[in-house]
Order: C-alpha cells, then structure tokens, then sequence
C-alpha cells in the first residue's frame, strides 16, 4: 500500500496511529489464520476472525460513536489482506448499526458490549426474494400482538446466516402501510423459536450467506430497534453510513491487485525486455493508479463529511459506492489481463481478488441504485438553486 495517502487532509494523527497499529495485527494475527480452507470452513473461519478482531479490540469500531474514517481505514487495510477478514469486520458493523444509531438503553446493553468484543455476531436481515433493491416491497410482517410481535415471512442473502447471533430484522409491522412506510426494525436471537435457516447460498468468493424464514416467530415488543413504523429510515441511514466503508473495501481489493502487479511487470519478460517497458503496460499503469485514488478521494470525502456531523451523506456514500466499486472491478481485471494465464490459476491472489471484488457492486446497493440516489440529489439541488 502506497504510504503516502495518510497525509491527505481527511486524516488525524489518530488514523495514523490506528493504520501503523493495525498493519502488524494483520500480519501476525490474522495472518496465522488459514483463510483459504474450503468452502465449507468458511464459517467456521468466520468465527474465528470475528474473535480475533473482538480479541485485538478492533470490533470495538464497530459500534456508535462511530467515525466513518476509521471504518474505512479498517476494511480497507482488512480486505488488502483478505476478503474474508473484512467481511467479519464489515458485518458486526451493518449488524448492529441500527441498534448503535437508535436502539433503546436496554437494546444497546444487551447487545453492543458482545458484538465490540466478538462474543455475539450480529446479522442485518432486509434483503426478500421479491424486495433486494425494492426495499419498499419488504412483505415479511410483523403482527402486534400483546406485548409481542408475530413475524412471517422470507429473508435472503443475509450476511452471517446461520453463523450469527442475533438478526436486525425489518418487517412490516403496519399490514394496512405500503411502501416504505409502516417497515419496523427487530433484535432476533438465533434460538427464538420459529426462525429457521433454509438454505445456506454458496457463492463465487467466501462469503457465508443464507436464506431465513420466520414461523410465527415471536419477538418481545421492547426488541423493537427505534420507533414503530421507522424500519425503512432506520435501514437508509445505516445504509449511509456502511456503503462508503463498501468502497473502502473495494479500494483494499484493488490496491492489492496493483500491489500484485508492480513487480510483476517489473520482473516478468516477454519480446526482450521487460512487461514494465512497453508503454502499454505503463498506460494500463496510470490507468490503474489514478483510478484507486480517485476512488479513495471520494471514500474518505463521504467518510469524512460524515464525521464532521452531517446528518445525511446519502449522495456522498452513493458516489464513494458507485465509483470505488466499478473501478476496483476494472483495476482488478487489468490485473488479471497484465498476469496473462498466471492471473487465472485457481488460488493465486489475483484470482481471488477477482471472484472476491464482483459482489460488491451488488450488494449493499447496487451501482444503478447508487445512480438512481446520486440524480435524484442532483435534480433537488438544481431545483431548490
Ligand atoms: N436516511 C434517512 N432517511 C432516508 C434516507 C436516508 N439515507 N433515504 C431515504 N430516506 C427517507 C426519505 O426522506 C423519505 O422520507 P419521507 O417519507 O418522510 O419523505 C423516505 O425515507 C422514503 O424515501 P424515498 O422516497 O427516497 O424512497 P424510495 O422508495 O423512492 O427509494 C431507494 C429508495 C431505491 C433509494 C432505496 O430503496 C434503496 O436504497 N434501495 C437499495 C437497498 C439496498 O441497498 N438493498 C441491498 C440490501 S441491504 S445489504
């Protein structure tokens, strides 16, 4: 990673404190960790990360205050190292996001403590078959019913199932409501009789995801995460705040990538000199660099903007998320191109920073939602002017 970006005026002395603290942990600690078992370990390896991180006090990030700066330097250094590892970092965070921002006294005690030092992982449940980026069309219902609420319904692609402790979990607590409104938030531990894991969902990189269902799942009211009717806010607002750390992770991927490539290109010969002396590989180069710090600039400006106490950076993390999303893909795939067949040989790390990169410009928001919430700013701001 190039030294220099720490000196850009988004950062303390306190961040670069935590990144000269953090880079040994990662190479020590974590790197005694085998993150490149099979598939079938990947929980378990989860597990595992996510008590190491709780272990070295890194978790303790995690929780509000926040400061979106060191989320950002976290995930960034964390998926530099490994996908896995900034996935377990990543999910305690949007997990319990929502009960750091406006969960009660008694939710906050119950769960931030655990979920800081790693002895609960938590699980953000919004995503439906039929309501990904529809978020308005979430038909999971909650149905009050004395001191309890009654949940129903299907939850798919969650982060953490089957691994986590407990579940944020947004549903319709208002069935006359359509839309966003009438969505309420709710804590479910993993034992709460009537939920069930269903399907655990492979995918191409490590990522343990699952399919949820909810049976007459009966929650206590006083689970409820903010007020009744505020699920949607609830969720847009964590979401402001986790999809810049999402471009953060993308430019970790893509600094490897380049980290990969340099000497590569420096060492490698082909017609007589060297993959670095033909100008084509230099363009692919500049190309690649200006791209990663493009993408940083506009990471650490939402990242930033957001600890300086805006109320709202949902343009900001949308332009971080489109942007270092997209350019993490390409800068890994002009990676791959510049390794030749050695790029696609199952286990070096520019093949798995190809699989690892690819569901990032999905998840948390795809790139034509991110669009879609960045022209909407721009069509008010132009209209209010
Ligand atoms: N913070 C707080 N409030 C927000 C907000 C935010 N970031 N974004 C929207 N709101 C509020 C709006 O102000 C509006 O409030 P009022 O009803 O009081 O006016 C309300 O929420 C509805 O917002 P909006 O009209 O913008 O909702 P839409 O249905 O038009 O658009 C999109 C919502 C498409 C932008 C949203 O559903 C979205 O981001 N979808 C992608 C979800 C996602 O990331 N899915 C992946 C799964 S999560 S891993």
């Amino acid at each position: 990673m190039r030294p220099d970006f720490l000196d850009w005026p988004f950062f303390e002395d306190r961040h670069r404190t935590l990144h000269r603290e953090l880079g040994p942990f990662v190479k020590d600690t974590l790197g005694a960790i085998k993150t490149d078992g099979k598939d079938e370990d990947e929980r378990a390896t989860c597990a595992r990360l996510v008590k190491a991180l709780g272990e070295g006090g890194w978790l303790q990030h995690v929780v509000a205050p926040f400061d979106v700066r060191t989320l950002c330097l976290i995930r960034e250094t964390l998926s530099h190292h490994h996908g896995l590892a900034d996935f377990a970092f990543a999910m305690q965070g949007l997990g319990s996001a929502p009960i750091s921002l406006f969960g009660s006294d008694a939710l906050k005690e119950r769960y931030l403590g655990d979920t800081a030092s790693g002895k609960q992982i938590a699980a953000f449940a919004l995503s439906e078959p039929d309501a990904g980026s529809d978020v308005g069309a979430i038909s999971t219902s909650a149905t009050p019913d004395q001191d309890t609420y009654v949940l129903n319904g299907t939850k798919t692609w969650i982060s953490n199932g089957g691994l986590a402790d407990y579940y944020v979990v947004f549903a319709r607590s208002e069935a006359e409501a359509t839309g966003t409104k009438g969505l309420s938030a709710f804590v479910v531990d993993k034992d709460t009789p009537g939920l069930m894991i269903v399907e655990e969902i492979e995918v191409i990189a490590p990522h343990p995801l699952a399919k949820l269902a909810f049976e007459d799942c009966r929650v206590a009211r006083t689970q409820m995460v903010g007020e009744p009717g505020r699920g949607f806010k609830i969720a847009m607002a964590t979401l402001d705040i986790f999809r810049s750390t999402v471009g953060a992770a993308a430019l970790g991927f893509a600094r490897r990538a380049l980290d990969e490539t340099v000497p590569r290109v420096e060492s490698r010969q082909q017609f007589g000199q060297k993959l670095a002396d033909f100008q084509l590989t230099q363009a692919r180069l500049a190309d690649m660099l200006t791209a990663i710090d493009t993408a940083a600039l506009l990471v650490y400006r939402a990242a930033w903007t957001k600890d300086q106490g805006a109320e709202r950076v949902t343009k900001e993390s949308a332009m971080a998320k489109m942007y270092a999303t997209e350019a993490a893909q390409k800068v890994v795939d002009d990676a791959v191109q510049l390794f030749g067949a050695e790029g696609v040989v199952k286990g070096s790390v520019v093949e798995r920073l190809y699989r690892e990169v690819r569901a990032l410009r999905i998840y948390e928001g795809t790139t034509e939602i991110q669009k879609l919430i960045i022209a909407r700013h721009i069509r008010q701001e132009y209209k209010n002017a």
